[in-house]
């Protein structure tokens, strides 16, 4: 029922203050974030077509609905020629249905209103979970079982899982609750209360199946604590301080939420989904006097998170955290100082709470440079009576954001380099889920635990970490191919040298999204995506290529149930056209999915890729079986990729980039 809806049963007044509160409002940028007036007008819209008088309601996403991007991108050669909507597309359940509304913020119309009548369900809010996690307190055979064991009813809490999908017709909107004892130590997830399975029914709020199945001891608190405050002493020897001055202030320039700096320019927005967003970035030639397109725009798109133990209390545990928890509405507030050092400038950023209202986020992301690594050296000591040497410091700029779902930090970093690499790195850290057992030694465990005895009591449980980064490179403009240079073996059997073998090159241009499938790792390849109508001076193809981390592949059997709707795992790297519509590989309903939109079902039209606006998909992994120094909470483990330029310049693009100068250190004071 796609139709335009005139408000009619908007006030008058209302409608009027609106239409002139965002017509007082600046629009710096098309892909700027919704403002918090803008997300007040979307709720004020939706609750004047259902109120929640008469319906129940919730906001499940509210964001910025993609400007079209032919004309985005004539909007930023000639900004004021063209007028571009701001829309932003809201998805909410009105009477336990899922709707779909395209809301028009110049005209303040709805522009339609659809309902989603397939399977899946949309993220989780913040507040349905809230309240959900609080009817165990209240639940008598849950209050009994918690005193049964010893415990204390004030002194547990309890956090939200996704179920996921094993194949069942029919499903209702619906989280599993896991409770854990906050007495003693705040490092609630490592002292869970096991073997009790509740479900509760997310649209009537009320626990719907409930079992007490076994009654493992809750692991000790000691040496479970990581707040410095409740520690004794010894503590590992005392770091020295330290300092960032930058006595000209930041290198970078910002106009809202675009910023330039060194030779890049790029846009950064958030989503409630996606978090944090590059847009637009484009690197300056200082050759050719012009900024050429790297990255339309970057994000990461999914995180699946499947835990390894087939039990009836751990099989359904296969989380999508940004479709079922949202990375925006997960990321969390930086801690300035020791999130991101002294220099850097943060932003807070807004998102819809499950009313529809406003929510701050205070320190939301950051920006800043980062001093210390070599940009290009040389010591020439080959000429007689000279010696020569030449070294360059680096300095990048980083966008950090962390995505805290639960147990788990994700820290996130883009990192933009003069060079005109872009590292995208991710790291983890926070505690890992635990499974109280009974055992107190790895000799008494008899039976497959599914993961590592990390303390007494403790099981680590297996599991994975994959994430899809969503990279639309734009290679000095939109029409890009993917080219696949595999290094090959030559034997030279005719005696024509001493060797017996040499490696050489073969390129192909990839015709096809099937082709385009690639698992990583098995035998050395290069993957740049070029535009093929632009030649450096030499005659080489202007590209970018993707430097992976190490290759990661599911372990799961393909057609299991988990793996179906993770299916943008099975390959590394993924390439499809653009297409605004393909933005979630794991699906748009995400929450007990089957796997009918993901990026695997997407790319079975195996549409042509060759010269085209191409979106390349590249899933980096961890498998984690989990040690000791994971307990009580991880040191960071880090991974990441780089896009690095390949025949893009037409040599060294930093070979004039000189050295920051060394200041010397002012009269300074300490602060912790
Ligand atoms: C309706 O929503 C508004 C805005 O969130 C809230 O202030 C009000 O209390 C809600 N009313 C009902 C009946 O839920
Ligand atoms: C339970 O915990 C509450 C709050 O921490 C505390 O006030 C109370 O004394 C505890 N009760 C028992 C029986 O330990
Ligand atoms: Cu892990």
């Amino acid at each position: 029922m796609a139709s335009t809806l005139r408000l009619t049963v908007f006030s008058v007044f209302t409608l009027f203050s609106f239409h002139l509160i965002l017509s007082l409002q600046e629009f710096p940028h098309p892909l700027d974030p919704l403002t918090t007036v803008e997300i007040t007008v979307i709720q004020t819209i939706v609750l004047k077509k259902y109120p929640n008088t008469t319906h129940t309601l919730s906001f499940h996403y509210v964001g910025l609905d993609d400007p079209d991007k032919a004309m985005l991108l004539k909007w930023e050669s000639t900004p004021h020629t063209v007028d571009i909507p701001r829309r932003a597309f809201v998805i909410a359940r009105v009477d336990s249905s899922t709707h779909e509304l395209l809301i028009d913020l110049k005209s303040l119309l709805v522009l339609s209103d659809n309902v989603h009548t397939g399977n899946g369900f949309p993220t989780l809010t913040v507040g349905e979970q809230s309240q959900a996690i609080e009817l165990p307190l209240k639940y008598t055979p849950f209050i009994e079982t918690v005193k049964k064991r010893g415990l204390n009813i004030s002194e547990v809490v309890c956090s939200t899982f996704t179920v996921g999908w094993y194949g069942e017709e029919k499903r209702k909107r619906a989280v599993r609750i896991e409770c854990f004892v906050k007495e003693e130590s705040v490092n609630i997830y490592v002292r869970p209360i096991n073997g009790i399975l509740i479900l509760v029914d997310l649209d009537q709020m009320k626990i719907v199946y409930y079992r007490d199945v076994s009654k493992e001891p809750v692991p000790t608190e000691v040496n479970t604590e990581y707040r410095a405050s409740h520690m004794q002493p010894p503590f590992a020897p005392k770091q020295h301080s330290y300092g960032t001055f930058q006595p000209e202030g930041p290198g970078f320039k910002l106009n809202g939420h675009s910023i330039s700096w060194a030779n890049w320019k790029f846009h950064i927005g958030y989503d409630v989904r996606a978090g944090v967003i590059i847009s637009l970035a484009s690197i300056y030639d200082l050759e050719k006097h012009k900024s050429r397109r790297v990255l339309y725009r970057g994000y990461i798109s999914e995180l699946f998170v499947p835990y390894q133990d087939p039990s009836e209390e751990w099989y359904y545990k296969t989380f999508f955290d940004a479709g079922e928890f949202g990375f925006g509405q997960s990321t969390v507030s930086l801690e300035p100082l020791r999130d991101c050092p002294p220099n850097a400038h943060f932003f807070d950023a807004y998102y819809a709470g499950h009313d529809g209202s406003p929510q701050h986020l205070a320190n939301a992301f950051c920006v800043f440079e980062q001093y210390g690594n070599i940009l290009w050296r040389h010591t020439e000591s080959g000429i007689p009576n000279e010696e020569i040497r030449e070294v360059r410091t680096e300095v990048s700029l980083i966008v950090r954001s962390v995505v805290t779902v639960g147990n788990y930090d994700n820290i996130i970093d883009w990192e933009f380099k003069p060079s005109g690499s872009i590292k995208l790195g991710l790291s983890l850290s926070g505690m890992l889920e635990i499974k109280a057992v009974d055992y107190k030694h790895k000799d008494e465990i008899k039976e497959d635990q599914h993961g590592t005895l990390v303390s007494a009591n403790s099981i680590g449980v297996y599991h994975d970490h994959y994430y899809i980064y969503h990279l639309d490179l734009d290679i000095d403009g939109e029409e890009n191919s993917f080219l696949k240079t595999d290094l090959k073996t030559v034997k030279v059997t005719d005696g024509s040298s001493k060797r017996k073998s040499y490696w050489t090159t073969d390129t192909q241009t990839i015709q096809t999204e099937s082709d385009a499938k690639i698992r990583l790792g098995s035998s050395p390849s290069e993957l740049v995506v070029v535009n093929p109508i632009k030649k450096t001076n030499a005659g080489n193809d202007v590209g970018y290529r993707l430097l992976p981390s190490p290759a990661v592949h599911p372990v799961l059997v393909e057609d299991d149930f988990p793996q179906v709707r993770g299916a943008f795992t099975n390959y590394n790297v993924w390439v499809t056209p653009y297409d605004k519509t393909e933005k979630w590989a794991g699906g748009l309903y995400v929450d007990q999915s089957r796997g009918e939109d993901t990026l695997a079902v997407w790319t079975k039209k195996n549409r042509n890729i060759v010269n085209k606006d191409i979106v390349l998909w590249y899933v980096v992994g961890i498998h984690h079986v989990p040690c000791q120094e994971d307990f009580p909470i991880m040191p960071l483990l880090s991974t990441g990729l780089e896009l690095r330029p390949t025949n893009f310049f037409e040599r060294n693009p930093v070979l004039k980039t000189l050295s920051p100068m060394h200041v010397k250190w002012p009269t300074c004071s300490k602060q912790n």
